[in-house]
């Protein structure tokens, strides 16, 4: 049984290979994407037992997706197939200047449908771990209940509670947005969010003050990922830890984030420190950001413990 579980909604991705305009591409290569998705599967790569709770429809994609988590070791037990669904898809564009835009295809999508009786509380109760995001809360009034739902259940049986800030003003207005991260804030214990997440919620406020607003508001820890500057770890009881990042040459930042927070857990799972944790979750997101699309360059824990152990990044050789 997983120890893991995340909620939200699985996408198949289609990234360009050519930089420019999403309307002036001419090829793509196919991957898989979804926030949570992407952090269930970082979670099994790095030897955590991950499982997904979602719904996806009976189409190709849709059973492409349970093929790959079938591959990966992640738990479908919580995965809905809905007849005649949608399975989610989206597009990756990254222009002349290296910044990548999303476009979506997942409107009335399978998880869209997402509700709170989805999620079965004896699966939950089986956990250690439930994470969810502001994607989640973003795609639907129902994901949303799911969501919220899903976390209070989770904190009342015990679970240790993560939530992602994952802030995309073009799935939902940014005052929104802001109303469904405060909510999340009444059950979260681990919070994440990037850089661009804090600029979009608040953009008069510099991040690291988001970060102590964050936290003045009740979870434990929140963690500030500053891509390759590394990441900034605040705890509830006054603790600030500024972890430096792994320098790589990066392809496409897309899912880095994702696999951070999934790096981060699995290790807090492990008893590992803060500042251990945090190490080690900058190396696997700085790998993930090595090739193109959310997935591909997720690493497996022996290839980020070679990594960090390489002597040019100052570890002790093998
Ligand atoms: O964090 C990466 C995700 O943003 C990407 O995989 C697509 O889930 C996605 C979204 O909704 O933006």
């Amino acid at each position: 049984m997983p120890d893991i579980l995340a909620l939200g909604e699985p996408l198949v991705e289609f990234a360009a290979t050519e930089r420019g305009a999403l309307g002036e591409a001419r090829t793509f290569v196919r991957g898989f994407g979804g926030d949570t998705a992407n952090f269930a599967l970082a979670a099994a790569r790095l030897g955590g037992r991950a499982g997904y709770i979602t719904r996806i429809g009976d189409d190709e994609f849709g059973r492409a997706c349970q093929a790959l988590w079938r591959r990966e070791g992640v738990d479908t037990a919580g995965v809905i197939v809905e007849p005649g669904g949608v399975t989610g898809i989206y597009f990756i564009a990254i222009d002349r200047e290296g910044r990548h835009t999303f476009t979506y295809y997942r409107a009335g999508s399978a998880a869209s449908r997402l509700q709170p009786a989805d999620v079965d509380p004896a699966y939950l109760a089986q956990a250690r771990l439930f994470h969810t995001s502001g994607i989640t809360q973003a795609i639907s009034e129902g994901a949303c209940a799911a969501a919220e739902a899903a976390m209070a259940r989770a904190r009342e049986l015990g679970l240790v509670v993560t939530y992602d800030l994952n802030v995309r003003p073009r799935l939902r207005p940014v005052a929104e947005l802001r109303g469904r991260v405060a909510a999340a804030l009444r059950w979260a214990h681990v919070v994440f969010l990037s850089t661009e997440d804090a600029g979009h919620l608040f953009p008069d406020v510099a991040p690291e003050g988001v970060v102590e607003r964050l936290v003045a508001q009740g979870p434990q820890v929140v963690v500030l990922k500053r891509g390759p500057q590394g990441c900034l770890v605040v705890t509830a009881g006054g603790e600030r830890m500024l972890v430096p990042g792994w320098p790589v040459t990066p392809v496409d930042a897309t899912g880095a984030g994702d696999a951070f927070d999934a790096a981060f857990v699995v290790e807090r799972l492990r008893g590992r420190p803060l500042e251990e944790a945090a190490r080690f979750a900058n190396a696997v997101g700085a790998l993930t950001t090595t090739s193109l699309g959310a997935t591909a360059a997720i690493p497996t824990r022996a290839a980020v413990e070679a990594f960090m152990r390489e002597p040019a990044r100052g570890g002790m050789g093998a």
